[in-house]
């Protein structure tokens, strides 16, 4: 009973047994039949019975234990984490703005989760992945964070918002459990100290390249900007597309400013249209994207629409239809071509869910397989382990052959692509 000892209450205990049953199932789907946990001689049995909790991949228990109840370890538990299982966190945006990546991207995990569990986990070990609403919001995802420290997970995935990141991940930091982030593209948040790493391009390896192209495709030299004035990633994306616009002296006509939530546009797009640009760019993310977007159409604007990395969801073309033809969004990744890891890819997720998976999925499942490929050579689970093996990453996902920059950056090409009958198609 020594170990149980340790985590000094039942409620320790309970949880402990969820872990150990989730740790039994290879799918992270319940299981109708309840596992017994082995009762220490003379003691009442503890029973669990596994449901899903929400969206959380991790089982929530019912255990009835009979008065006074002992239960020994198993072999399974042993530790912190249990010998059977290594336990990731990810801080997921579940609900308010950020929910059409985070869906995304939480269907993605799961989906590589289950195929790395199928083929044999970590070396023997399956993964649990305990899935949690970050809700787009700082302070939810530094919740979302504590837990995980407290649960002593091996790395993080997540948050889904730089805005969010930039409050989240220090606690990791300090705590020295890796982050993986794979969605986060403003500036400043590898900065945030050596155990925190990102598959998604940032605003800056992206932008340059979308504008460079746009010039050439659509001849532009003066441009109306706007962006959202209080989110990290998106004061993110208007500084670099400043900088670009410059780069390839191309003017502005307006600057343009909007916040979260807002749904009139037509202030802003009334000055935009009064300043006569060739094309309008937008660092947004997809709510207020696709607000502004709808009132420079409904004013009658045709002019090409600029867009970073939050116009990169199918959603804005079927919230959109035709309104949405003819942006430009600055990418990672394009469901089509790629290599075969991208190709599988598509092809499975599509099956499994009936959508085709966007960037946001592509860079959550390959972040899945890039942390396993680490857990795999790590020395040993403890963070600096985990975060030297993530330093010397060589690996073929769909978004390519993978490696760090020694930024902790990801390393490879940007794409461009544009709207085109309803689908991204890249432009050449
Ligand atoms: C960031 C982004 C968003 C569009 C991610 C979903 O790039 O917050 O960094």
């Amino acid at each position: 009973m020594s170990s149980n000892k340790k985590f000094g209450s039942r409620l320790a205990l309970v949880a402990l047994v969820a872990l150990a049953l989730s740790a039994c199932d290879l799918g992270g789907t319940a299981s109708s039949t309840a596992p017994t946990a082995t009762p220490a001689a003379g003691s009442n049995a503890v029973t669990a019975s596994p449901t899903t909790a929400g969206s959380s991949m991790v089982m929530t228990n019912t255990a009835s234990m009979g008065g006074g109840t002992a239960m020994t370890n198993t072999a399974s538990m042993g530790g912190d984490n249990m010998a059977n299982t290594v336990m990731l966190g990810a801080a997921l945006s579940q609900s308010k703005t950020a929910k059409v990546y985070g869906d995304s991207q939480s269907k993605a995990i799961k989906m590589a989760m289950d195929e790395i569990n199928a083929a044999g986990g970590i070396n023997g070990k399956q993964i649990t992945i305990d899935i949690q609403d970050d809700a787009s919001n700082p302070k939810q995802a530094a919740t979302v964070y504590q837990k995980f420290i407290n649960d002593k997970v091996i790395a993080i995935i997540g948050p889904t918002l730089s805005n969010s990141a930039a409050t989240a991940d220090p606690l990791a930091q300090q705590a020295q459990i890796p982050v993986l982030a794979v969605s986060n593209t403003a500036g400043g948040i590898v900065d945030i100290g050596d155990y925190i790493y990102r598959d998604s391009l940032s605003e800056a390896q992206v932008i340059p390249n979308t504008i460079k192209v746009a010039k050439a495709k659509l001849n532009i030299s003066k441009v109306a900007l706007i962006y959202g004035n209080d989110d990290a990633f998106t004061k993110a994306g208007y500084s670099v597309f400043k900088q670009a616009l410059a780069a390839n002296g191309i003017t502005i006509t307006t600057e343009q400013t909007f916040q979260k939530g807002n749904i009139n546009f037509s202030a802003q797009i009334t000055a935009i249209k009064g300043s006569n640009p060739d094309a309008i760019v937008a660092s947004a993310l997809l709510p207020e994207g696709e607000g502004m977007i709808k009132e420079a159409r409904n004013q009658g604007m045709t002019v090409p629409i600029i867009g970073g990395n939050g116009f990169n969801s199918a959603k804005l073309m079927s919230d959109l239809g035709q309104q949405a033809e003819g942006v430009y969004v600055g990418a990672a990744w394009n469901s089509a071509g790629g290599n075969q890891a991208s190709q599988d890819f598509v092809k499975n997720f599509t099956a499994k869910y009936g959508n085709a998976p966007d960037q946001f999925a592509a860079q959550a499942y390959s972040g899945v397989y890039i942390l396993a490929d680490a857990l795999k050579r790590a020395k040993s689970m403890s963070g600096a382990d985990v975060r030297d093996a993530l330093k010397t990453t060589k690996i073929t996902v769909p978004l390519g052959d993978f490696t760090f920059l020694p930024t902790r950056d990801a390393n490879h090409t940007p794409v461009v692509q544009m709207v085109q009958g309803g689908k991204f198609v890249v432009v050449q």
